[in-house]
């Protein structure tokens, strides 16, 4: 590309206005190339909620989709949060609504709620733990033997987790993200056949999940597939997750060859953001995401409960006992809020 190409130039206008905007700029493993190569970090929604914590930026442009903008906004309430199209949800997270997880809790009522980090913030408000796919077995692991687990909202994610635990309590909501449910059986028993030297990474997101974990080498978050990638000995991947991902692995493993497990793996609301929506959104300061007080001291605890247990804790030093499990009162809020 040449350096003073129309691109070239929207990545150093992008650049400079982030500089005058004191702005820092995430970017999820997901989001196209060009997104990634404006970015100040790229990562999973941990690594992402980790940054938007500790950042010292005034204003935090989330290039991902809205729960984790949600996240980031929880994480640093006084930052202005924005992302370039409010339009850029989540299926997954949709499947689970706050009303769902709190009545599946009062049948349930010794049970503890473990929302994955695909959710939106009221339904995170209602839970007792967050977790993503690079800590789910870790936070699940973290809860007392005795305690039934409720897993909301990606049954492939819970049911591996459920393996990987060997937990008989662990119940898991019915959810799905359409992008994963994507990759078939099939089509991966294909690839293997023309790339019998590829090792096969997957996503517990997977809809094929079930039927093909015993094949895979690995079954990977992104940030996972990023670091076992590298260190492989081996030089070709298939690998089973969102596309956006394969930009990161090619880009950090330049002699390795990656193959999508499936053409049709993509999230039609991660590719929502462009290069241009995300100048759009730096120069006019929109669209803001923020999570109200109320909501956002309430889903702050299960997400710092992770972040504990991730950072080898067990998650009961920070206000553990505080939460109650439930508040009755369901929880006022939906996305036009915003
Ligand atoms: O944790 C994330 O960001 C998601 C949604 C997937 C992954 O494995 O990184």
């Amino acid at each position: 590309m040449n350096e003073s190409s129309p691109y070239n130039m929207l990545k150093d206008k992008i650049r400079l206005l982030a500089k005058e905007r004191d702005a820092v700029i995430l970017a999820h493993n997901y989001q196209e190339g060009p997104i990634q190569e404006v970015a100040d970090f790229i990562g999973d929604s941990l690594l992402l909620s980790q940054k938007a914590a500790a950042t010292e930026a005034s204003v935090i442009l989330f290039c991902g989709v809205h729960f984790m903008a949600e996240t980031a906004s929880i994480l640093s309430p006084q930052k202005k949060v924005i992302i370039p199209d409010l339009a850029a949800g989540c299926s997954l997270a949709d499947m689970v609504i706050e009303r769902d997880a709190r009545q599946w809790k009062e049948r349930h009522p010794d049970g503890a709620v473990v929302a994955y980090v695909n959710t939106s913030a009221v339904v995170k408000a209602a839970a007792d733990y967050c977790c993503t796919s690079s800590n789910a077995v870790k936070v699940v692991q973290a809860i007392p033997e005795e305690k039934e687990v409720l897993f909301v909202p990606d049954f492939y994610l819970g049911t591996w987790v459920k393996r990987k635990t060997g937990r008989r309590n662990l119940h898991v909501w019915k959810g799905y993200c359409a992008a994963h449910t994507a990759i078939t059986p099939e089509g991966i028993d294909r690839l293997r056949e023309q790339h019998p030297d590829a090792e096969f990474l997957m996503h517990p997101e997977c809809g094929c999940m079930t039927k093909s974990m015993d094949l895979a080498d690995a079954i990977l978050s992104t940030e996972g597939m990023v670091k076992y990638a590298k260190e492989s000995s081996a030089g070709e991947f298939i690998i089973a997750t969102e596309n956006g991902m394969l930009y990161k692995l090619q880009k950090e493993n330049p002699g390795k060859k990656f193959y999508p497990a499936s053409e049709n793996a993509t999230c039609q609301y991660m590719q929502m953001n462009t290069l241009e929506k995300a100048f759009r959104s730096l120069l006019e300061l929109k669209y803001e995401v923020k999570v109200p007080p109320h909501i956002a001291e309430l889903a702050r605890i299960p997400i710092e409960r992770m972040m504990e247990i991730s950072a080898n804790g067990n998650g009961n030093g920070n206000g553990n006992g505080k939460k109650k499990l439930h508040s009755a009162a369901p929880i006022v809020y939906n996305r036009s809020q915003c």
